[in-house]
C-alpha cells in the first residue's frame, strides 16, 4: 500500500506500526484504522515495510524472491535499513514534519522477530542498525496483532504461490512470535499485544482501546 491522505489534522502527529506474524489480519486492521482516523479528520499517511518509496519497493522485490533463497541473515537485514533508511528519509519523516499521522505496515519490530528471531541474528546486530538508521526515532504505539503460527498460516494456506518468507518453516514463525511477545511485555505502553485469534469485531474492539489516549477526544469508535 503506498501513502495516501485521509484528511485534515490538527493533533500532534503520531507514529503507529501495525504488526504481526504471517495471516494475523494486518489488512483488515489497517483498513478499520482509516476509519477510525477518518472519523477524527486527522491526515494521515499509510505506508508499508519493506517498501513505502520506489527504491523501498525493489528491494522488497529481492527479498521476496526465490531466486534468492540463498540469501544469508545479515544480507536480509542491511537490505531492510537500507530500504528503511530511504523511506525514513523520504516518506515518514517529512510527513511528521508537516503534522501528519503515519501509519505503518510493519517497522523495525519486524526485523526484530525475523532477522533477529526467526534468522537468529539477535537482538545486538538489529539495534546497532536501528540506532544508524533511525537514531532516536521510534513508533509511538505498535499494535502487535497475536495469533498462533497455526491459526496465521491456515489463514493464508488458501493464497497464491508463496514468496521467500511465506515458504519458511512453521519453527521460524514461532521464534518471530516469541520475539514479538517478549517485546510487548518489555514496551508495554508502546506495544500492545491484540489478540487477533477472534473475530473481526473483536480484533477492532481491541484497537480502538490501544488507541484511545491517543485520540482522548470520546469521539465513537464504531
Ligand atoms: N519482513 C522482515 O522479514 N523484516 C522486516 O523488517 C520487515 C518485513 C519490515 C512481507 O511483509 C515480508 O517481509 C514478511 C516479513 C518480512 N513476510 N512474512 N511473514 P508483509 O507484511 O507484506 O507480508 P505478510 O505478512 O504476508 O502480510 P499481509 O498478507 O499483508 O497481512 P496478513 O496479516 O498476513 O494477512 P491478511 O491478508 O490481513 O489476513 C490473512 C487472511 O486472514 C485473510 O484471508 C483475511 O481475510 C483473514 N482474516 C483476517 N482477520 C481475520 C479474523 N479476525 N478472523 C478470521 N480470518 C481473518
Amino acid at each position: 500500500m503506498s501513502h495516501r491522505a485521509v484528511a485534515s489534522s490538527i493533533r500532534a502527529a503520531r507514529f503507529i506500526t501495525i504488526e504481526g506474524i504471517e495471516g494475523a489480519g494486518k489488512t483488515s486492521c489497517l483498513d478499520y484504522l482509516a476509519k477510525l482516523l477518518q472519523k477524527r479528520a486527522i491526515e494521515a499517511a499509510f505506508t508499508r515495510e519493506p517498501g513505502g518509496t520506489s527504491l523501498g519497493e525493489s528491494v522488497r522485490a529481492l527479498l521476496l524472491d526465490h531466486r534468492f533463497r540463498g540469501m544469508v541473515g545479515d544480507a536480509e537485514a542491511l537490505l531492510i535499513f537500507a530500504a528503511r533508511a530511504q523511506h525514513l528519509a523520504e516518506v515518514i519523516r517529512p510527513a511528521l514534519a508537516v503534522g501528519q499521522w503515519v501509519v505503518c505496515d510493519r517497522f523495525t519490530d519486524a526485523t526484530y522477530a525475523y532477522q533477529g528471531g526467526g534468522r537468529a541474528l539477535g537482538a545486538a546486530r538489529v539495534s546497532l542498525l536501528e540506532h544508524w538508521a533511525q537514531g532516536e526515532l521510534r513508533p509511538d504505539r505498535t499494535l502487535y496483532l497475536d495469533v498462533p503460527v497455526s491459526v496465521g498460516l491456515e489463514r493464508i494456506a488458501s493464497r497464491g504461490i508463496p514468496d521467500r518468507f511465506e515458504s519458511e518453516r512453521r519453527a521460524f514463525f514461532e521464534r518471530a512470535r516469541c520475539v514479538y511477545l517478549e517485546r510487548c511485555r518489555a514496551e508495554p505502553q508502546r506495544m500492545r499485544r491484540i489478540d487477533a485469534s477472534g473475530s473481526r469485531e473483536a480484533v477492532h474492539t481491541q484497537i480502538a482501546a490501544a488507541l484511545a489516549d491517543l485520540f482522548n477526544d470520546g469521539v465513537e469508535t464504531g
